[in-house]
């Protein structure tokens, strides 16, 4: 070696550290890592079910599901099975090339949600773009608005990834300031404000688009009023306009039913029927779709839409990969066979129920709201208080894990794969730790 002895040396030592505790795991992340997130003190070392285990082999209930990606549970035998048989057969083949798994899942995952087509993707984020771009070359190209005219409503206070492009449509400051400029061709308007809809699509022609979340998750679990998705879908349909779901967080049965926006997708949740149904014209999934084993993103749509999208014009590497294709049709089917949708309604209405009668009689927890098994209780304090994540603390500390939102809001969001005792044990140790907190 001809560089210096000291360099030659470190090279030939080179070695990774052995994880020995949670200190030091966060001290490496610390060091090492940028600081991009502030996690809950607590280090996860393995997952199984609805629990997970840190470091010290302290064992947690999990009511964060990974921003509701885990839906399936952690390590779910058939969805890891799946993973592992693919990963030792082919991994990727890029779209230079067909393969063997990726139209089959297309087919399977077009026909549970009820399109025509499906366009594979990794991320949120990237799939939120992809469907940016889909409704774009549709205004232009079948809509028939002018080059570069058009514009694309969205929510106030939304969340759909952390692109330049989608960051140039986020209100919140710390997503958004100094990463300008920005990308053009956006209108916000309030979320869950019909009338605030109606007047954005009636005062511009040039409209390709209404994007929006069935249930704003960042914002903090915000349910829209009853039929608001329904009527906003018919504006659209009246204006030409394409309604796309951001179903990232609220689909693959996380709010009750298969999706939130259900139209014809075949959910197998028999409590599916007696809510408003609503259609997107292109629909986004991510997160749950591969139950968190593994990146995997879609947009679907129908062939008037979706076959606007010509080779070349859009594309990644890894999207669609056999692995990623396998995974998808294990966690799917996983999702179907355990009935979870069902079983995310039925726990839901019985979470929502008991923490708002504690709610009545605890002055600390204003309200509880949510879907399915996507909810969030708003503590009595300020959005700057630190009273939300002392709770988290205090939860971690009693077994489960949860993460506030907006300082003052903490999202519950447990695997659907919970049964309804264990459930009855975590609604009781977070009654049990609100109590002592209280005091
Ligand atoms: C983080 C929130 C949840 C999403 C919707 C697209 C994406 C997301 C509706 C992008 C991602 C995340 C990302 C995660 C935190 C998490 C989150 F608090 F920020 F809002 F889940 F509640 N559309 N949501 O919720 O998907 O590119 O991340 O795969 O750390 O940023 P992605």
């Amino acid at each position: 070696c001809l560089v210096g002895s000291e360099m030659c040396i470190r090279d030939s030592t080179m070695t990774v550290d052995t994880i020995t505790s949670s200190k030091q795991a966060i001290e490496l992340e610390d060091k090492y890592g940028a600081h991009n997130y502030h996690p809950l003190p607590v280090v996860l070392a393995k997952g199984e079910g609805v629990h997970v285990w840190d470091v010290e082999g302290k064992k947690y209930y999990d009511f964060l599901s990974a921003y509701s990606a885990v839906n399936q549970g952690h390590c779910h035998p058939k969805i890891v099975g799946a993973m592992n048989s693919q990963a030792e057969t082919l991994t990727l083949t890029s779209r230079a090339f067909y393969n063997d798994m990726l139209g089959k899942y297309e087919k399977f995952a077009s026909e549970l949600f009820g399109f025509d087509k499906l366009l594979p993707m990794n991320t949120g984020a990237e799939a939120v773009e992809t469907a940016l771009k889909l409704s774009r070359k549709w205004a232009y190209e079948v809509k028939g608005i002018a080059e570069n005219e058009a514009q694309i409503i969205v929510c106030e206070n939304n969340f759909h990834g952390r692109t330049t492009t989608i960051i140039s449509f986020s209100n919140d400051p710390v997503a958004r300031k100094n990463f300008g400029p920005y990308t053009d061709g956006f209108i916000k308007i309030e979320y869950d404000n019909l009338q605030a809809l109606e007047n954005a699509l009636n005062s511009n022609k040039n409209i390709a688009a209404f994007l929006v979340e069935p249930i704003q998750g960042e914002a903090g679990v915000y349910v829209p009023s009853d039929g608001y998705l329904k009527a906003a879908k018919d504006l659209c349909v009246k204006h030409n306009v394409l309604f796309i779901a951001d179903e990232v967080q609220t689909g693959i049965a996380r709010t009750g039913r298969l999706l939130a926006t259900c139209g014809d997708c075949s959910c197998v949740n028999k409590n599916c029927s007696g809510e408003p149904d609503v259609k997107a014209d292109i629909l986004i999934l991510g997160k749950a779709l591969s139950g968190g084993a593994y990146p995997v993103s879609a947009v679907l749509a129908n062939d008037d839409i979706m076959n606007v999208i010509k080779p070349g014009n859009h594309g990644s590497t890894f999207g669609g990969n056999p692995i990623a294709a396998s995974v998808a049709i294990a966690a799917l089917e996983v999702v179907q066979e355990e009935n979870l949708a069902e079983n995310s309604y039925v726990l839901g209405e019985i979470f929502r129920s008991e923490l708002s009668s504690f709610a009545k009689e605890n002055d600390l927890v204003k309200s509880v709201r949510g879907k399915g098994l996507l909810n969030a209780i708003l503590i009595n304090d300020t959005e700057e208080s630190s009273t939300a994540w002392d709770i988290c603390m205090k939860l971690r500390d009693n077994g489960l894990l949860a993460k506030p939102t907006h300082g003052n809001i903490i999202r519950f969001a447990p695997p659907l794969v919970m049964n309804k005792e264990q459930l009855m044990d975590c609604i009781s140790i977070i009654k049990k730790t609100i109590s002592e907190f209280n005091n």
